[in-house]
C-alpha cells in the first residue's frame, strides 16, 4: 500500500478497512486531514479491470462535458496519469472520499429508498446519450438469469455432495421457480439496453446529514444492462427490514411503502424514459433481482464457497435460504 499510495504522492497516513463489499477490499486512508479511499479489484471476478477504467473514464468526460456540477466519483490519477496502479497482487484504485457523506448498511425509511432509487435513476438518465455499444462489459453475463440457472443446475450435479443433500428443500423451492427466467425471455423485447449501475444496494448511495442522496459509488458493473436489474436489486435489498445476511428468517418482511418509494424514486428521473412495458414490470423486476441472487448464493455454496467472501461454514447457504424466503414473500404481494 505504501508502494501504491506513493504514486498518489501520499507518503504519511493511517489506513483502516472500510465497508462490506463481498468481492472487493477497501480501505479508509487518512492523510494530512484529507480522506481517502483505496480500493484493490478482485481480479478474479474482474478479469479485465482495464474494461472497468475504460468505461469510467468515458462517462467521466461525457458528464463532465454535458452535466458538470453532477457529483460523479471518478478514481484519481497518479503522477503519471494512471487510474488504476497494477502491483504484484492485483489493480488498486484512490478516490477521494466525499466529505460530510455517510453510507447506511439497512434502508430504515422510505425516505432514504425514495432517494437512493432517484439517486440510481438520475445516473441512467442523465447518460442515456451515450453510445451503450462504445461501452465495455466489465462481467460477461453478470445478469444472465439463464446463465445463473445453467451455473446451478451443474453444481446440483458435480457439486459438494454433503452440501446437495443439505439443501435438498432449497434446491427443489428453486428450481421450481424456474419461469422467472421463461419470463424474462419473452418480455425482454421490449427492454431497452441503457447505461446500468447494476449493484444498486443500499451501502453504494452516499447520504448527507439530512439524508438526502448525495452520489452512488461502487461503479465496477456500470456497463450496458437493463433496467430491472437496477430496480431489482433495489427491491431486494430495501423492502425488507433485515439484509441477506440475516439467518433469522421470520424477520424478514415486504414492506410495501418501501415499494413504493423505489418506484416513486425512480420514476422522478426515469419515467419519461422507460418504455410502457418496462414500467408495467418493476414487480418482475424484483423477482428476477431477487431469484437470481438466491440463485448465485446457492451456487456457490454448493461449489464450496469459491466467490463470495464468507465468515462462516453455512454463510451462503443462510444467504440463499434468507433470499429465497425474500422471494416467497416477494411473490405474495402481487
Ligand atoms: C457482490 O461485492 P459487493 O458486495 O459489491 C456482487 C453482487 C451481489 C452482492 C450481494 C461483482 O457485491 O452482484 O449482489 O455481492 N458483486 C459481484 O451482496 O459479484
Ligand atoms: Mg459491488
Amino acid at each position: 500500500m505504501l508502494k501504491v499510495l506513493k504514486q498518489f504522492t501520499i507518503t504519511d497516513f493511517s489506513i483502516e478497512p472500510l465497508g462490506n463489499g463481498l468481492i472487493n477490499s477497501t480501505w479508509l486512508v487518512h492523510s494530512d486531514h484529507k480522506k481517502f479511499v483505496l480500493q484493490k479489484i478482485n481480479t478474479t471476478v474482474f478479469t479485465t479491470p482495464e474494461n472497468i477504467a475504460f468505461n469510467i473514464d468515458l462517462l467521466s468526460t461525457f458528464l463532465q462535458k454535458y452535466h458538470p456540477t453532477y457529483l460523479f466519483i471518478a478514481p484519481l490519477k497518479t503522477t503519471t496519469g494512471k487510474t488504476m496502479v497494477k502491483e504484484e497482487d492485483g489493480y488498486y484504485r484512490l478516490f477521494n472520499f466525499v466529505p460530510n457523506s455517510h453510507t447506511i448498511d439497512v434502508v430504515n425509511t422510505p425516505q432514504q429508498a425514495f432517494e437512493a432509487a432517484k439517486q440510481f435513476a438520475r445516473f441512467s438518465k442523465l447518460l442515456v446519450q451515450v453510445d451503450v455499444g462504445i461501452l465495455k462489459n466489465t462481467l460477461s453475463n453478470f445478469h444472465n438469469l439463464n446463465l445463473r440457472l445453467q451455473q446451478f443446475k451443474a453444481a446440483i450435479i458435480n457439486g459438494n455432495a454433503k452440501r446437495i443433500e443439505e439443501s435438498k428443500e432449497l434446491i427443489a423451492y428453486l428450481i421450481a421457480q424456474k419461469s422467472i427466467a421463461t419470463i424474462f425471455e419473452n418480455r425482454k423485447s421490449g427492454f431497452k439496453i441503457r447505461v446500468t449501475h447494476h449493484d444498486t444496494k443500499i451501502s453504494n448511495v452516499l447520504f448527507n446529514a439530512y439524508e438526502n442522496g448525495l452520489c452512488i459509488i461502487d461503479l465496477d458493473t456500470v456497463m450496458p444492462g437493463y433496467f430491472i436489474s437496477d430496480v431489482g436489486d433495489m427491491m431486494r435489498t430495501y423492502l425488507s427490514p433485515v439484509s441477506e445476511e440475516e439467518s433469522d428468517f421470520s424477520k424478514i418482511e415486504i414492506r410495501l411503502n418501501f415499494y413504493n418509494a423505489i418506484t416513486e424514486g425512480y420514476l422522478t428521473e426515469m419515467g419519461e424514459e422507460l418504455t410502457a412495458k418496462e414500467k408495467k414490470s418493476f414487480h418482475f423486476a424484483g423477482r428476477y433481482m431477487i431469484y437470481m441472487q438466491a440463485l448465485r448464493f446457492l451456487t456457490d455454496y454448493l461449489n464450496d464457497d469459491v466467490y463470495y467472501t464468507c465468515a462462516y461454514p453455512t454463510h451462503n447457504l443462510v444467504r440463499a435460504g434468507n433470499q429465497a424466503t425474500l422471494l416467497q414473500k416477494f411473490n405474495l404481494i402481487k
